[in-house]
């Protein structure tokens, strides 16, 4: 199965003074089969000049894998364009590719005048001495971006690790607020391995795992906890559940937990649950009572009171999971699914 984190694949990127190093032993590794005959001066000329072209070309090599390695942010699937912006910062981030991008001419204006001045002279320690200062300035304009390569080398780091989504496989998220049993169904059902806990936020990041329902391939989607307060108070960790939500979600299991073990009441969950009907109206959304096993029985009645539709489920022992799946993959209306995989096709392939 094509798994697509666009991030996954990009080689380790340089820090300033990584690049600097490197450049230096491969200009300094070079050997010179000079003739004999030749004179001592334009030897070291023909050396300098090697050297400098190594130094230089090697910078710029390593500045130019940083950048292009990186996948196009403007093309980004919206999952990953918005979990760029979350976890990272869009505008820094291309500001930080522009800069080093940018490094290269003046590297290259550095290097043609230095090796001018190195076919100009004919004092040989003048030689060597326009050579070190050539790659002396050039070690700067790299060291003044430092900030920017270490910026893109941790987002690469960052971007890595999200979970790379199949596109063309349907998507079932569980959502709901903190420490409800989310992860506790995922991992019952699924290849993923969330870490499950009794403290809210375990689930940091959005993690996927597969399943097969009746033959259909199904990426069930574990998200970490959202609170019931308004968008802009949100933090990244729960932003990340928001952006599974909306670009991954073909159904939506939202999970409630009436014993209020997680943490929270009822009401507030209720809450949660309106506004996530709300901000997704098209998505097909169940509401899944977990815990039935520890809620007390007149908190169980409120709750099918007010939430009749409710499926109930005991997410860890997996008692009324497999027909709860069963009937979210049913909702999967596979045209759509179609139609939004022809849509990232177009928008991977820049049409
Ligand atoms: N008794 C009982 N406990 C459960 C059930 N499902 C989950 N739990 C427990 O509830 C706690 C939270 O479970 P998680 O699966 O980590 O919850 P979560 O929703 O993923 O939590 P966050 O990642 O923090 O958002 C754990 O201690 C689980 O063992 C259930 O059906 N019955
Ligand atoms: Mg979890």
């Amino acid at each position: 199965m094509r798994q697509l984190n666009p991030f996954a694949n990009i080689p380790t990127i340089m820090s300033a003074e990584e690049i600097i190093e490197f450049a230096h032993n491969r200009s300094n590794r070079i050997s010179m089969k000079s003739s004999l005959r030749m004179k001592r001066d334009e030897r070291t000329r023909i050396r300098e000049i090697t050297k400098l072209q190594e130094f230089s070309q090697q910078v710029k090599t390593k500045l130019s894998e940083a950048v292009e390695q990186f996948p196009s942010i403007d093309r980004l699937h919206p999952f990953y364009l918005e979990l760029t912006k979350v976890l990272i910062g869009t505008d820094r981030l291309k500001q930080a590719l522009g800069a080093v991008h940018n490094c290269q001419p003046l590297i290259d204006d550095i290097t043609s005048k230095h090796l001018q001045a190195l076919k100009l002279t004919d004092d040989f320690r003048q030689m060597k001495r326009t050579r070190s200062a050539a790659k002396g300035r050039i070690s700067s304009i790299l060291r003044a971006t430092s900030d920017n390569l270490d910026f893109i080398i941790n987002a690469r780091q960052v971007l890595a690790r999200l979970p790379g989504i199949a596109p063309n496989i349907p998507s079932i998220v569980c959502a709901g607020f903190p420490n409800v049993g989310k992860s506790t169904l995922v991992k019952t059902v699924s290849t993923a391995e969330p870490e499950i806990a009794y403290y809210p936020f375990t689930t940091r990041s959005v993690i996927i795992g597969h399943l097969k329902i009746d033959n259909q391939s199904v990426q069930i989607v574990d998200t970490p906890g959202i609170l019931d307060r308004p968008m802009a108070e949100r933090n990244e960790i729960e932003l990340q559940a928001v952006v599974a939500l909306k670009y991954l979600a073909n159904v939506i299991i939202f999970m409630i937990d009436p014993s209020e073990t997680c943490g929270w009441t009822f009401e507030q969950q209720v809450n949660l649950l309106n506004e996530v009907q709300r901000m997704f109206p098209l998505n097909p959304l169940f509401i899944v009572i977990n815990k039935i096993d520890i809620t007390p029985e007149d908190r169980l009645q409120i709750a099918r009171e007010k939430l009749p539709n409710a499926y109930e489920i005991i997410a860890s022992e997996r008692i009324g999971v497999d027909e709860l799946l069963k009937d979210a993959v049913e909702e999967v209306d596979l045209i759509s699914l179609q139609e939004s995989i022809d849509e990232h096709r177009r928008l991977l392939s820049g049409k």
